[in-house]
């Protein structure tokens, strides 16, 4: 069965497609940025994430191309025409790329750049589109070798001979609409639908007068060598302090049996209710307790130069307590997996309790 997800990135309006089938997954259009949430994704759905695709050079935010690989395994691919370097394979017109027992066929969609090209589902249900045909509008056509008329030949001998039924996902919208199909853009798009012309179209365009994209001189350069930074130690640091999972819920997590084995190597604070924590679950040694209704005003009583590591009955409150020392600043903090009813389960040491 095919799953699809929509994912986004606030700081471009950017969308990334996850498409897996059978463990296998592709991103398209992942943001340098947004590596971190994707790769959660990945792990808890499950999936190998074998290609990153690109459906051009962006202009206005760093591919996570290049650090997926670096950090997945993944390979890159964009089309031929993109003159981008470091990149597995080089797509042209017609070929497909495979995930599972599904693929999605290339085709070169130019006209918002050179190299750009549209992802088109095995079954037509769907297709990406970049740049080139957004939700009731278009990419510009102002810089990266744009060309209106080029744009308008795309949409509509591309895009347009696709079923009117299919499903199209741009890679930005700015008004925060989700997706349209080809019957709908062919009949409403108010810059090359219904009959307007060729022409219609390039002088719609090229009156548009946007400003150039606030990112584009850190963008494009890295973006032509596949999302690597200039300076590799750009990546955002990981924590190092103890191995931490980040989930999608944007929460770091830590082991159980880490904090068995590294006692002393943090804070230990606890945030359930006082009879809780003298209750029958008992408490890890050495916690510090601070139910999570006072956290905000008491989180002086924590050392700020020691990682945290929230403790709760079942892992949610104490969730909320990272996110509450985050924010007063703690940079060093985690979530404990599974919370106290886990840590007993899986029989580690505890104080008081039942036994
Ligand atoms: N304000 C945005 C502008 C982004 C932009 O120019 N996006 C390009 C795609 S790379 C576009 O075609 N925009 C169409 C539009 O704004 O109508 C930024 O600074 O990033
Ligand atoms: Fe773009």
């Amino acid at each position: 069965m095919l799953i699809f997800r929509q994912l986004f990135d606030p700081q471009s309006s950017t969308y990334t497609y996850l498409l897996a089938d059978s463990g296998e997954a592709v991103l398209i259009d992942p943001v340098f940025e947004q590596v971190r949430r994707d790769a959660a994704l990945l792990a808890e759905l499950g999936l190998k994430l074998r290609w990153t695709l690109e459906t051009h050079v962006h202009a206005d935010h760093v591919t996570g191309a290049w650090l997926l690989r670096r950090r997945l395994g993944s390979a890159i691919a964009l089309g031929a025409a993109s003159g981008a370097e470091g990149a597995d394979r080089l797509l042209a017109d017609g070929e497909s790329v495979e995930f599972g027992r599904r693929r999605l066929e290339v085709r070169t969609t130019p006209g918002h750049t050179s190299g750009c090209v549209t992802y088109v589902l095995d079954d037509e249900s769907k297709a990406f589109t970049g740049d080139c045909l957004l939700i009731r509008g278009t990419g510009r056509t102002d810089f990266q070798q744009g060309d209106p008329r080029v744009m308008y030949r795309s949409v509509r001998a591309r895009i347009f001979a696709l079923p009117e039924r299919c499903l199209l996902y741009p890679a930005h919208d700015y008004r925060g609409l989700t997706a349209t199909s080809v019957g709908e853009e062919k009949r409403f798009n108010p810059r090359l639908g219904g009959d307007i012309g060729e022409g219609d179209f390039a002088g719609h365009m090229n009156n548009l007068r946007l400003p150039h994209p606030k990112q584009i001189d850190v963008a494009v350069p890295a973006n032509l060598q596949c999302g690597r930074p200039a300076d590799e130690r750009a990546e955002a640091a990981e924590p190092d302090w103890a191995p931490l999972t980040y989930t999608f819920a944007g929460v770091w997590e830590l082991q159980p049996r880490w904090l068995e084995e590294n006692p002393h190597a943090v804070q230990v604070l606890d945030v359930r209710e006082p009879a809780e924590f003298e209750g029958a679950l008992g408490r890890i040694r050495g916690a510090v307790l601070i139910p999570l209704g006072a956290l905000p005003e008491r989180v002086a009583e924590l050392a700020r130069d020691r990682p945290v590591v929230a403790v709760c009955r079942a892992g949610s409150r104490s969730a909320r307590a990272t996110a509450i020392l985050q924010q007063a600043g703690f940079d060093k903090v985690a979530n404990l997996a599974g919370g106290m009813l886990r840590w007993r389960a899986e029989g580690h040491p505890v104080e008081g309790g039942a036994a």
